[in-house]
This record gives structure tokens, C-alpha cells and sequence, in this order.
């Protein structure tokens, strides 16, 4: 096998039962599969879409990988199942969520995933912890950096930062 290194950043979320512990165990799950790069803060944060539902801890981190983009997916939904995640459950709490927000700089499109995440541009929960680790990645979509993105959303309330116990 001859496929590159590629450099993916994901992002992780909980809103039930021990949220940092299922971050905690799906960073070290993913490490057993990926390299694992650089991981940011931890951030508490008001639901978006669907607000009838407990605050999540997001965070989002960088990976090297040689997994194509669905395999890493099989990868992700997996964790997510192994952490007790039901299917089908994509605007309702779950113990853990982990989605590809970019996967180098390619553009997917399928059925099953697209990448860059489409909605990561509108998300504070997203974007904050990623200007934190990767302020001058760039949107292979608008050209815009993290840091751009992130100053062009006006609503960052709701996002703070958690202190890791
Ligand atoms: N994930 C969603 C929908 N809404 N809100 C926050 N704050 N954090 C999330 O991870 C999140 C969300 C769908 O995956
Ligand atoms: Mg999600
Ligand atoms: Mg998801």
C-alpha cells in the first residue's frame, strides 16, 4: 500500500452521561487506530440545532492517517457504537459523536459523508477549539483560514472553556 499521510482534524462531542470520560476514552480509542497530533482544550457548550438538550463538551483534534476518508468514518462509527452510541441518532444526546471536519485538503462528497463538514463553518463549538490548535489551516472550500471563519460568526457565546478534571 502506497497512500499518503494524510492530515485529518476531527471533531468530538458529548452530552450524556460522564461527557469527559467518553471524550477520554474515544481520543485513546482513535490513538490506537491513527497517530494522534495535536488535541485542543475541552469546551463546554450550548447545544445548537436541537437546544432541547444537555450542554455538550466539544473538542476537536489533529490525526495523521493512511485510512481513506470511509474508512475512517467505519473507524469513527465504530468507536462511537463501542462508547454506546445508538444509530441513528444524529440531532439527539448521544455519549459521543465524532465527525471528519477535513480530511487534507480533499473534497468528498458522497452519500455517506462530506468533507469539509458543511456546517463546521457556522459552528462556534467547532471553531473555537480548532482556531485554538490550527488558526492558520485553510478552508479548501472558501480559502478562508480558521482564525477568518472564526471572526466571521458573530455568535461564539455559549462556548467556554472547561476545566479538565
Ligand atoms: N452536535 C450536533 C448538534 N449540536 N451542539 C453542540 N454544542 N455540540 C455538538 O457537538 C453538537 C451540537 C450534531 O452532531
Ligand atoms: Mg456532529
Ligand atoms: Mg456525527
Amino acid at each position: 500500500m502506497t497512500s499518503e499521510q494524510v492530515t485529518v482534524y476531527l471533531g468530538l462531542g458529548s452530552n450524556v452521561g460522564n461527557r469527559q470520560s467518553s471524550l477520554d476514552k474515544a481520543i485513546d480509542l482513535l490513538s490506537q487506530r491513527v497517530r494522534l497530533g495535536k488535541v485542543s482544550s475541552i469546551y463546554d457548550t450550548e447545544p445548537v440545532g436541537n437546544t432541547d438538550q444537555p450542554r455538550f463538551l466539544n473538542l476537536v483534534c489533529r490525526v495523521t492517517t493512511r485510512l481513506a476518508p470511509e474508512e475512517l468514518l467505519t473507524l469513527a462509527k465504530g468507536i462511537e457504537s463501542k462508547l454506546g452510541r445508538a444509530r441513528g441518532t444524529s440531532d439527539s444526546p448521544r455519549p459521543i459523536d465524532i465527525d471528519i471536519l477535513f480530511y487534507g485538503d480533499r473534497i468528498v462528497e458522497t452519500e455517506e459523508l462530506v468533507i469539509p463538514h458543511p456546517r463546521l463553518i457556522h459552528r462556534a463549538f467547532v471553531l473555537v477549539p480548532l482556531a485554538e490548535i490550527a488558526p492558520d489551516l485553510v478552508h479548501p472550500e472558501n480559502g478562508k483560514t480558521v482564525k477568518e471563519l472564526l471572526k466571521d460568526i458573530t455568535e461564539t457565546q455559549g462556548v467556554f472553556k472547561w476545566e479538565t478534571s
